[in-house]
């Protein structure tokens, strides 16, 4: 077996964090009873809290009482599953409404599981164990399909997604958004002259460069095509994006690959960048700007960000 797929068999659930809704405090005791000494818990007594949560620091599962003031925990689940960045979050409904319309509409409602109160102690943390193995392989697998097999980054699947979440990340917080594309020049000439086993080696080393000078968690790389990269920077202006870039193609000149076939000796990349400005239109097309821009900079020289 492989190391990813030991990984699969063996997820551990010790640091798993779980957000329990509900409105009354008995029923959060009695939970925190039955799990607190196994898991990370989290609680919140209305729809809107447990949404707040999610969006600033997700939980790897919630339990989700159904009756609540204001916000019930149907709409809650419906929000959750229709936002993007948490809508992988599983949501185990734990109610006391027992019809079979109320439980079919827990499961309409996107949950992935349903149990009746007063839960049984045992069957509640078998239930919760079986769901945050399923949650971590999930994660795990989803992981290695959004990598790159050559570089290591992101690849363009994972890109897409970022995007659009990213996209409406900004959007609901006003907050500009900035990408990235980077494309080594000569490349196909220093593949002529080095080889291609040599290139591939060089094209990681230029994945990993860029990947170290993003400084931010939320700042991504992803390899878009042969040797071009894309990086996505959230919350991150003009100014901002121009450093960025600049500070790539500095790291990158640093590694010194000698390339006698370029003008500039060494291996350089040229990069188009594209900014939406705070409270600016967020269905601007980044990545054809950024194309665009990188276009111009080929045409004008390379080894240049524009
Ligand atoms: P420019 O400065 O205009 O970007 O020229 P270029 O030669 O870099 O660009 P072009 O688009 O003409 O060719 C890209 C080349 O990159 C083609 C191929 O030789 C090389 N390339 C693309 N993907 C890989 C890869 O995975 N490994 C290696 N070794 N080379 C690759
Ligand atoms: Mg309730
Ligand atoms: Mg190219
Ligand atoms: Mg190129």
């Amino acid at each position: 077996m492989n190391q990813a797929a030991t990984t699969l068999t063996k997820v551990s659930l010790e640091n798993a964090r779980i957000l329990v809704v509900d409105d009354q405090p008995i029923n959060i005791q009695v939970i925190n009873q039955v799990l607190g000494d196994c898991y990370h818990l989290r609680f919140a007594k209305s729809g809107q809290a447990a949404l707040d949560i999610c969006l600033s620091d997700p939980p790897d599962l919630i339990l989700m009482d159904v009756v609540m003031p204001e916000l019930d925990g149907l709409t809650t689940c419906k929000i959750i599953k229709n936002t993007p960045e948490i809508s992988d979050i599983p949501v185990v409904f734990i109610t006391s409404l027992q019809k079979s319309e109320e439980e079919n509409a827990c499961w309409q409602a996107g949950g992935i599981d349903y149990m009746v109160k007063p839960v049984n102690p045992l069957p509640l943390r078998n239930r919760v164990n079986a769901h945050l193995t399923l949650k971590f392989q999930a994660d795990l697998l989803k992981k290695l399909a959004y990598l790159d097999g050559l570089t290591g980054v992101y690849n363009r699947r994972y890109l897409d997604e970022y995007l659009i979440q990213q996209t409406a990340q900004a959007k609901r917080s006003n907050q500009p958004l900035s990408l990235l594309m980077v494309d080594i020049d000569y490349f196909k000439q220093f593949n002529d002259e080095y080889g291609h086993l040599f290139a591939d080696d060089q094209l990681k080393q230029t994945a990993l460069s860029i990947k170290k000078t993003l400084q931010r968690p939320t700042d991504i790389v992803a390899r878009f095509g042969g040797e071009e990269f894309v990086c996505v920077l959230p919350d991150t202006g003009k100014l901002g994006a121009r450093h960025v870039a600049e500070s790539i193609m500095q790291n990158i000149a640093a590694l010194k690959i000698t390339h006698k076939l370029s003008p500039h000796q060494y291996l350089t990349v040229s990069i188009g960048t594209a900014t939406i400005e705070a409270k600016q239109d967020y269905g601007t097309d980044l990545i054809a700007i950024a194309d665009k821009h990188l276009y111009k900079a080929k045409q004008t020289g390379r080894n240049k960000a524009i």
